[in-house]
């Protein structure tokens, strides 16, 4: 099933490339392309930013198994993603901008992916994969919605944007569900699981990773709900920073040297079972940083929720010894680019029609060389969460655009647009839009033209969710009656028992209709 010359090929695709006469093995390689489907696992951590990292320059937290990862990946230094949880994911899944499958939010309906749309998963299991999900979803929690029907054959998951969580309509967890011994949904049916909730995640995708090793190519993708709020960690990593850090930043930064370990782990498995040569292993984050931006965000500007730079460039780092050599990346790259490039390399096939929608690029080429040419391509992003109904007049809210070295951010309304040089000026500081108003005006068009195309594409803001949650029910349909908590099951229970808030009950930010402030 697998062959190293696939390998090889991808080494050196860049030298044969330039060179005047391809050398011999790797014409044979060539011939190879189409047979050899490495393992693809994602590992997807929620609510980390870019500078929540050791290997990032972070001066307090500690991380040593991501960095020994880091020093083995290729790290793309510009990568991109949505600002918040359930739009990155649809981004992600689709490789198109999350508006164009209807999410413009985390709740209300409007975290679900529209049933159009196509995903990298069910290609992959096309081409003869079989694919994991292990941990968060947050597109959709109804049946039809949920990722055993959008190309994953193994699911494992909490419902909502988070363990525990529950708003009125479709949006909502098992109830009362923890992050210590937290109830799991396994291919539809209802689990009670031991341990932490991160823990829990890696230990499942790991053991169905070694149920596939050497029968199947396999694609897993690992989405623990840390360290998203609520913040509940293991005691002994939060004492870890208790006398460096406050309080919730010392709980985050515990979440996230857990999630190290179990990658630790995960990647002394590969190696254990000899497949860590045929495994890609992908690590990225979800949206800028929540909690830790206050005490390191790499100097950027903006946090999760935010349009400006620390709201979306998160790591993304390629582990895939021998074959992809570690280095940096400086490519203005993107969630939107890993569906053409999973599929490329699973050899999957992407029907035309679907091809011709994609946003994303394959980063194959750049991947094999620093220096393959690149698209100058622009990325917009808007932060959605406007109140219902008022889609229309959101055009210019909490909304930026990328080219180049340029991020032009909204400062609300037509003609408000600042402007900035992240080359020079990385945390932006300064606004140089008056020096350059020719760039504003191309930037604004391309805006505008963008927003015009996703407009029509809003298919969830008028939609009206089912009166109790499809976790709760499902749930009890599997226990009978109230849940864990004995909690007695009164009407405010089958309508949701919790504020609506993006961190869950007890979460450390509550993100209401409008934006969230910038900086949290
Ligand atoms: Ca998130």
């Amino acid at each position: 099933m697998h062959s190293p010359t696939r390998r090889q090929f991808l080494v050196y695709a860049g030298a044969g490339a330039a060179a005047l006469t391809l050398p011999r093995w790797l014409q044979a390689a060539e011939k190879m392309w189409p047979g050899y489907k490495p393992n693809v696992i994602l590992i997807l951590t929620d609510d980390q930013g870019y500078g929540d990292l050791a290997c990032t320059g972070n001066p307090v937290i500690k991380t040593p198994n991501i960095d020994r990862f880091y020093g083995e990946a290729v790290r793309f230094t510009d990568f991109h993603v949505s600002p918040t949880c359930s739009p990155t994911r649809a981004s992600l899944m689709t490789g198109r901008h999350e508006f164009k499958s209807g999410v413009t939010h985390t709740i209300l309906e409007r975290e679900r992916m529209s049933l159009k749309a196509t995903t990298f998963p069910q290609l992959l299991k096309a081409a003869g994969y079989a694919t994991g999900i292990f941990g968060k979803w947050h597109l959709g929690d109804e049946a039809d919605r949920r990722p055993d029907k959008r190309g994953f054959d193994e699911t494992f998951i909490h419902g909502a944007g988070g363990i525990g969580q529950t708003y009125a309509g479709s949006c909502g967890d098992a109830p009362g569900n923890k992050y210590f011994d937290p109830v799991i949904l396994h291919n539809g049916v209802f689990e009670k699981t031991q341990g932490y909730c991160t823990d829990v995640f890696f230990a499942q995708a790991s053991k169905w990773i070694e149920e596939k090793k050497g029968k199947q190519p396999f694609f897993a993708e690992i989405t623990p709900n840390a360290p998203h709020g609520p913040l509940v960690c293991p005691e002994q990593y939060e004492k870890m920073y208790a006398d460096k850090v406050d309080a919730n930043v010392a709980k985050f930064y515990g979440m996230i040297t857990n999630i190290d370990e179990n990658v630790g782990r995960l990647v002394a498995k590969l190696k254990e079972w000899a497949i860590e040569k045929d495994t890609l292993v992908i690590f990225m984050t979800d949206n800028g940083s929540a909690t830790g931006s206050r005490v390191f965000n790499a100097g950027m500007r903006g946090a999760k929720g935010s349009a400006h730079n620390g709201g979306t460039r998160v790591p993304a780092f390629w582990r895939w010894p021998g074959t992809l050599q570690p280095g940096d990346r400086g490519q203005l790259a993107a969630h939107l680019d890993i569906f053409p490039t999973l599929a490329e390399l699973a050899g999957a096939a992407i029907p035309d029609e679907v091809r011709a929608r994609l946003d994303g690029f394959s980063l194959v080429p750049v991947l094999a060389d620093a220096k393959a040419s690149w698209p100058d391509r622009y990325l917009v992003t808007h932060v959605g969460r406007w109140a219902r109904g008022k889609a229309a007049d959101s055009q210019y809210a909490n909304c930026s655009i990328r080219r180049g070295p340029y991020l032009m951010v909204s400062r609300g309304g037509p003609n408000a647009w600042d402007l900035y040089d992240l080359k020079s000026d990385p945390g932006q500081a300064k606004d140089i839009a008056a020096q350059h108003p020719d760039v504003v005006k191309e930037l604004a068009a391309i805006y505008d033209k963008w927003w015009a195309e996703v407009l029509p594409c809003l298919e969830n803001e008028d939609a009206v969710g089912p009166a109790v949650n499809p976790f709760k029910e499902l749930y009890w349909k599997q226990y009978g009656g109230p849940g864990p908590n004995n909690a007695p099951l009164t009407p405010q229970r089958l309508q949701g028992d919790g504020p609506v808030r993006d961190g869950g009950p007890g979460g450390e930010r509550r993100l209401p209709d409008g934006p969230p402030p910038e900086g949290r």
